[in-house]
């Protein structure tokens, strides 16, 4: 995993070394801030580009308006920040993290009115996030103990830094019973999503994704979405149930970094019929090679101002 060496750090690249924060910084007591998670991928007709840049960034600040933080960055300048730290780091295929959270000042669990915020964009390079043999012969996930909380104690659509100790859990426990990923239910028992992923589910060609109600409003959700309407299939945000997951005939997992992961197996059970059980299903695989294809600008058809070259 190699670390850009240049950081954009509120408004200015610097060596990453130099950008130090202190101990005093109410975000690494309170958990009180937000981050992003973005890829760049090299392009076929050469360069770099970062995918749904904007709608990251749009997210971004959304999560800020969620916690009630001002930060003196519009969305343009969010976008420019971050082709310029591929540019400074010399990456054209990456994983971009933005983070926000409350600086330096007052602790306590009350910030103040207009707290300090500080603004931050690192990258680096990260591989397949459920590992090689997960992303190409499917992973294995577990039902987790740990529950997505309320949504009145979570809030959802935002991807605050805090809420992540919830899935922190959830992904400790999950490998350390031997599997690659945990799903998480709802306080209703409902599946919801895994530690840093969407899912869906496909029986009989329907294809299910869990709603809106306890996930983050995943970027790569809505694309895979969006593919599926393009090709006329039929597509439902719905509920489901554990029980409905173990014989579906295809299950997957979307996000930026786990991409499309196709998974074999949930709970000792493998997933899928005939020729594919255990196995990611025809169409898991077709998704996953037209999603790689669409990120590297080789689908125009699909998002034409989803590529943000950097230059
Ligand atoms: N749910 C959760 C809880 C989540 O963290 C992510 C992204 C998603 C769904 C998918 O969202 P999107 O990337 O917009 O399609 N998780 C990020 C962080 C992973 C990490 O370990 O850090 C990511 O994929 O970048």
């Amino acid at each position: 995993m190699a670390r850009g060496t240049q950081v954009w750090f509120n408004g200015k690249i610097l060596p990453a070394e130099n950008a130090k924060i202190s101990l005093f910084t109410h975000g690494l007591h309170y958990g009180y801030g937000a981050f992003e998670g973005i890829r760049a991928y090299k392009q076929k007709k050469g360069g770099g580009a970062v995918f749904r840049l904007k709608e990251h960034m749009e997210r971004f600040l959304e999560s800020a308006k969620i916690l009630d933080l001002k930060i003196p960055y519009s969305l343009n300048d969010l976008v420019q920040a971050t082709v310029e730290t591929c540019k400074a780091n010399g990456f054209e295929e990456c994983y971009i993290r933005p983070i926000l959270y409350v600086a330096d000042g007052p602790l306590g669990v009350n910030p103040g009115t207009t707290p300090p915020v500080d603004v931050a964009i690192l990258n680096w390079e990260w591989g397949s996030y459920l590992g090689d043999e997960g992303a190409s012969l499917g992973a294995k996930l577990k039902i987790s103990s740990f529950i997505r909380p309320h949504v009145n104690s979570s809030m959802t659509k935002g991807k605050i830094t805090g809420q992540y100790v919830n899935s922190v859990l959830a992904k400790r426990e999950a490998i350390a019973a031997g599997f690659d990923e945990a799903l998480l239910l709802d306080p209703e028992g409902y599946l919801t999503e895994g530690s840093g992923e969407n899912l869906f589910m496909i029986r009989n060609g329907v294809i299910k994704t869990t709603p809106l109600t306890s996930i983050l409003s995943g970027i790569t959700r809505q694309t895979v979405l969006d593919y599926f309407k393009h090709l006329g299939y039929e597509v439902k945000d719905t509920r489901f149930t554990r029980d409905e997951i173990w014989c579906a005939d295809e299950v997957f997992l979307t996000g930026t970094a786990a991409e499309i992961t196709p998974i074999r197996e949930i709970d000792y059970r493998p997933i899928g019929r005939g020729d594919h059980v255990g196995k990611p299903g025809p169409i898991t695989a077709k998704l996953k090679k037209d999603y790689s294809a669409m990120v590297r600008g080789e689908l125009p058809e699909y998002g034409r101002d989803w590529l943000t070259p950097i230059v």
